[in-house]
């Protein structure tokens, strides 16, 4: 089992991110291949102008399942988030430019964690994740600036790609993981570039975290789905596989009533 060091884990809890160079290497081109096949497999082609993006990603197909049994990802998830996390699913991006300056979540309870493949290699002004470091501790940061950088102009007089920041620089096989909660962007790239993520929340105890979660879920109607895993991912893994999901299929009745909303009121599921 792969295991992070309690000098990483102090680092993500500080600046709330971690960069893990090569951790996936041995195995990016199965999953390069997997990623391309569940375009195919879903009939989407990409124009290379507005963001393609299916969720949930690597729950399309059985084989891609696979990863979330790595002993890697578990490994480094139950490092963040203790043992007793839940996976949430996932989008698969073909991004088209630019990625303003935002965070995924805005979470007081809870720990909230997304890991993010990026499928070719990537510097700072060619579309690599950039991210502000600290900006994930709301109790202390929350009122702090840095966290409305999409305003850098107005703010500050200078462009958004401008913002001081940590460019995550990525060759294929690397993993970024990061906090919900943290600033990140993105500048420069093709129109073309493909990433994929997975997200994890810790195990949610008290009724106030409870409800935390369901709104997570409930959020994911927009993607036009009943459910946040498919049934691949519930039905081909090993048994381990299952406690990953539990938590999540307590919580998600309310999911399909909004999705049958969603594609009523939508003309396509969203594109993030
Ligand atoms: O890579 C990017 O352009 C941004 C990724 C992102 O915003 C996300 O995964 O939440």
């Amino acid at each position: 089992m792969f295991t992070l060091t309690d000098a990483q884990k102090r680092f993500f809890d500080t600046f709330g991110f971690l960069h893990l160079p090569g951790l996936l290497a041995d195995r990016i081109e199965w999953i390069t291949g997997e990623y391309e096949a569940v375009w195919r497999d879903r009939g989407v082609v990409h124009d290379g102008v507005r963001r393609s993006c299916i969720v949930p990603f690597i729950d399309q197909r059985a084989a891609f399942c696979t990863l979330l049994d790595d002993p890697r990802i578990v490994g480094l998830v139950s490092g963040l988030l203790g043992d007793d996390f839940s996976y949430l699913g996932g989008d698969g991006n073909w991004y088209a430019g630019d990625t303003g300056w935002h965070s995924d979540g805005f979470h007081h309870l809870g720990g909230w964690l997304k890991v993010a493949f990026y499928l070719d290699p990537l510097t700072r002004d060619t579309g690599s994740l950039r991210v502000i470091p600290g900006t994930h501790r709301l109790g202390e940061c929350e009122a702090w600036a840095a966290r409305q950088s999409r305003q850098a102009p107005e703010l500050w007089g200078i462009e958004p790609r401008d913002v001081p920041a940590v460019a995550l620089e990525t060759q294929p096989g690397d993993l970024v993981a990061f906090n919900h909660n943290l600033m990140h962007a993105s500048f420069g790239g093709s129109g073309q570039r493909r990433m994929f993520t997975m997200n994890f929340c810790s195990r949610m105890d008290t009724p106030d975290e409870v409800r935390e979660l369901e709104q997570f879920i409930n959020a994911q109607a927009r993607f036009w789905i009943d459910q946040l895993h498919t049934d691949a991912m519930r039905t081909t893994g090993p048994p381990t596989r299952m406690q990953y999901l539990r938590q999540v299929m307590e919580c998600e009745h309310g999911l399909a009533p909004l999705a049958a909303r969603a594609r009523a009121e939508l003309a396509e599921p969203s594109r993030g």
